[in-house]
């Protein structure tokens, strides 16, 4: 079994991951790890926070030269903002500074339904936690397992596709998404340029108003062999255990997979992929790949797709009406510094989720305590299929 926690806060000492069962001898380039973390702070909207962080991970356990020995691979990543908190934070006592107690929650972030779960008053221990810092640790375990698919010549890419109403009208390439990849500048992370700058138009009126802005992201995963996950039982099913992974991300309230929203307006006979025969190549292809990669929960051997729809997030500059949990009377509800808009790092942090689950699911089905036993069960797999 594939498993990973994280654990920090926001303005803590560090964000922490850990990944354990991972087989020993997968290849780890730390470099890799620290160009992902870097593409998760890039993109046109981000707040002044990312001005302070150059995020850089620390692997601690786990990799010794350069590969995984099987033990838990264990990962930190230091907040520089902590030099200023650490007097308002401290783990014991009061610390010398002001508290800065969060009293007005803010519509749309966890400060309100957790203060009243957790049982305290101020929401600055709740939205600690629920900050999207906490994907720093998701993008750092996720660089690990896409160095593990890459293994098996998979790859898992992102690009946005929408922000606000600015949206792209055309397909990508998987030229295109690498191109994107190994950009040095990232605006927002478009394969189109001129729809590229309408999306910045739309975060600049978002700018200007003291508003925020959502959007879409699409995760694509290329090379993935048929048959990961299976149709047998609710939570086998791959398709269900993408969703809960990009749900799970903080501000993304709905997921796609393959052309979902297009398929419930159409016809059947509009939808499915139709299924093919190449008898000199002795293999099974499709029509087309609305079903993003996905039938009955089985990869099918396509490429996967699947987006998610990233609300505005949840701070406003202009902030929206709340009460204060002190006095019970309205007010604004709480401002420190935030994002404008996150699509493109909301991909960055979609990828790392697509490829922990498709981690999971290759060793699931392959197993392996060394990265030679996986490949070697991999390849009579890919044998077999080959001769079906
Ligand atoms: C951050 C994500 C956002 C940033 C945060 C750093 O967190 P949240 O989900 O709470 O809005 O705003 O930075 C700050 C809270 C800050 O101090 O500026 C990230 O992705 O690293």
């Amino acid at each position: 079994m594939l498993r990973f926690e994280t654990a920090g806060e926001s303005h803590g000492e560090c964000l922490v991951a850990t990944l354990t069962g991972l087989p020993a001898s997968v290849p780890i380039s730390v470099a890799q790890v620290n160009r992902e973390l870097w593409r998760r702070q890039q993109g046109f909207g981000r707040g002044g926070r990312m001005k302070i962080e150059t995020d850089q991970v620390e692997i601690v356990s786990g990799v010794r030269h350069s590969i995984t020995i099987g033990s838990p691979v264990a990962m930190i990543i230091r907040n520089k903002d902590w030099k200023n908190w650490s007097n308002i934070l401290p783990v014991e006592g009061e610390g010398d500074g002001d508290r800065k107690p969060v009293t007005k929650p803010r519509p749309g972030h966890a400060d309100l339904a957790g203060g009243i779960k957790y049982d305290f008053m101020d929401a600055r221990y709740i939205l600690e936690r629920a900050s999207a810092r906490e994907t720093t640790s998701r993008v750092a375990v996720g660089a690990l397992c896409k160095q593990f698919l890459a293994q098996f010549g998979i790859g898992v890419l992102s690009h946005v596709v929408q922000v606000g109403t600015a949206q792209l009208e055309r397909e990508a390439t998987w030229q295109e998404l690498e191109g994107l990849h190994s950009r040095e500048e990232v605006l927002l992370n478009c394969v189109d340029g001129e729809t590229e700058q309408r999306m910045k138009e739309v975060i600049d009126v978002a700018y200007r108003t003291g508003d925020t802005v959502g959007g879409v992201f699409e995760v694509v995963a290329r090379g993935v062999p048929v048959g990961l996950g299976s149709h047998i039982a609710w939570d086998t099913r791959l398709d269900g255990r993408l969703a809960q992974a990009i749900v799970s991300m903080q501000a993304v309230k709905g997921v796609e997979v393959g052309s979902a929203r297009e398929q419930a307006r159409e016809y059947g006979s509009k939808v499915q992929d139709t299924i093919h025969y190449d008898k000199e190549e002795k293999r099974f292809h499709r029509g087309s790949n609305k079903a993003g990669g996905l039938e009955g929960g089985i990869t099918n051997g396509s490429d996967i797709y699947v987006r998610g729809l990233l609300k505005p997030i949840s701070t406003l500059r202009r902030p929206l009406e709340s009460v204060d949990l002190t006095t019970r009377e309205s007010t604004a509800a709480a401002y420190e510094r935030s994002d404008i808009a996150v699509v493109p790092a909301a991909g960055v942090i979609g990828e790392a989720m697509v490829a922990i689950v498709l981690a999971q699911a290759l060793l699931e089905k392959f197993g392996g305590d060394s990265l030679r036993e996986t490949k070697r069960n991999y390849d009579h797999y890919i044998e077999q299929v080959r001769n079906y």
